[in-house]
């Protein structure tokens, strides 16, 4: 069997995807939203080496910079306002979103009206557009969308979710949403609960565990990381390409087979920063790592499992990550060496 994210699967999938997303006036194209982030500048290139470059349009609030204007198509769009997102699809005959436009958790728990807005305000006007122009939508979910009361050992794929944060509470209410769409109007709504991600193109946005991008960045820097979270704090992590193959793999899975249109637990490895620390010290023995907590993000990780089953995402669509620590520790450093150099003289 083909591994779903590898190459071999995305080459399978893709003759199959090709008959089944037309339009009248041809195959329909792809829209993220939020494209310039952590997540988007990977997945956009991923989605045009899959699909074709012009098959895929990028967006976002921000303004693309110049040195990236040759990558593809790009539109300004802010999903906080309905006839921008409904124009878009219209113009461009989009058939599929991947709506990423988010706050993360920490900068969420910042600024809570603008999370509620930005989260809850633009996956309702993607979801709206979708139920009019007959889009399919992938919603990231997180590991967040869980609260204290929940089982926090392989945290089941259904269970307890009264999040304590802003982020999760727009997360679990997203994933409702997405769950009425798909039952009320027949949208084909397709979600993660994503876990940190850990990547080295673009930095994370504001997270409770961008601790770990970090600890890779200051490790090969300086050789020394002050971590926010303390030692012991076990969180669920992923390495980018994994999630990547997750969500395209979700969204090229037979819809018969999804038992679930809020979101999938998907899970690679469930680490502590101490034990992060320890494999990026088989690679650089001199790494020291010291712990300043951040109350805030220290109690949105409390809050948060330790560890999630990913049964469901396994049994139901071929969910099944490459990396592990290890894997994903040499692959980062080996990468990340290419751009990050240690300053003159350390
Ligand atoms: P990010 O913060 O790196 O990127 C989000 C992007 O959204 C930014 O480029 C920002 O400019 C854009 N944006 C903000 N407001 C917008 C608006 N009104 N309209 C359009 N664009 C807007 O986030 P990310 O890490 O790439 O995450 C993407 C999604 O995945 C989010 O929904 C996030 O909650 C979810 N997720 C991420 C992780 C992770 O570890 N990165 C884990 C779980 C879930
Ligand atoms: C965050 O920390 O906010 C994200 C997430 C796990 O949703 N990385």
């Amino acid at each position: 069997m083909q591994e779903p994210g590898s190459r071999e699967h995305l080459a399978a999938s893709r003759s199959r995807r090709a008959g089944n997303r037309r339009s009248r006036r041809g195959i329909r194209r792809i829209l993220v939203t939020g494209a310039l982030g952590q997540i988007g500048s990977e997945l956009v290139p991923a989605l045009r080496e899959h699909y074709g470059a012009e098959r895929v349009l990028a967006s976002d609030l921000r303004i693309m910079p110049l040195h990236r204007s040759a990558e593809g198509a790009y539109e300004h769009l802010d999903c906080t306002q309905p006839q921008q997102i409904l124009e878009v699809i219209r113009r461009h005959d989009i058939g599929t979103v991947y709506h990423l436009a988010a706050l993360l958790s920490a900068v969420a728990e910042e600024k809570p009206h603008a999370a509620w807005s930005i989260n809850m305000g633009g996956l309702y006007n993607v979801l709206e557009a979708a139920r009019q122009y007959r889009c399919q939508v992938f919603f990231p979910s997180s590991i967040g969308a869980f609260g204290p009361s929940t089982p926090r050992e392989r945290t089941p794929q259904v269970t307890i979710q009264r999040p304590t944060t802003m982020y999760g509470v727009t997360k679990v209410a997203g994933e409702l949403l997405c769950d009425y769409y798909a039952g009320r109007f027949g949208v084909d709504t397709r979600g993660l609960r994503l876990p940190g991600l850990i990547s080295h193109v673009a930095p994370p946005g504001g997270g409770t565990t961008d601790y770990a991008v970090e600890m890779f960045y200051q490790a090969l820097r300086y050789k020394h990381y002050t971590c926010f979270l303390g030692s012991d704090t076990r969180l669920d992590m992923m390495y980018m390409p994994d999630a990547i193959g997750a969500m395209i793999g979700l969204m090229e899975a037979d819809a018969a087979r999804l038992r679930y249109r809020n979101a999938y637990n998907v899970t690679a490895m469930s680490i502590t920063a101490a034990e992060l620390a320890a494999e990026i010290r088989k690679h650089i023995p001199t790494f020291a790592i010291d712990y300043q907590v951040d109350p805030v993000r220290q109690s949105i990780a409390d809050s948060w499992p330790r560890s999630l089953d990913d049964g469901a995402a396994r049994e139901d669509w071929g969910f099944s990550p490459r990396f592990d620590l290890a894997g994903m520790t040499a692959d980062m450093l080996a990468r990340l060496s290419e751009k990050v150099r240690a300053p003159k003289g350390s």
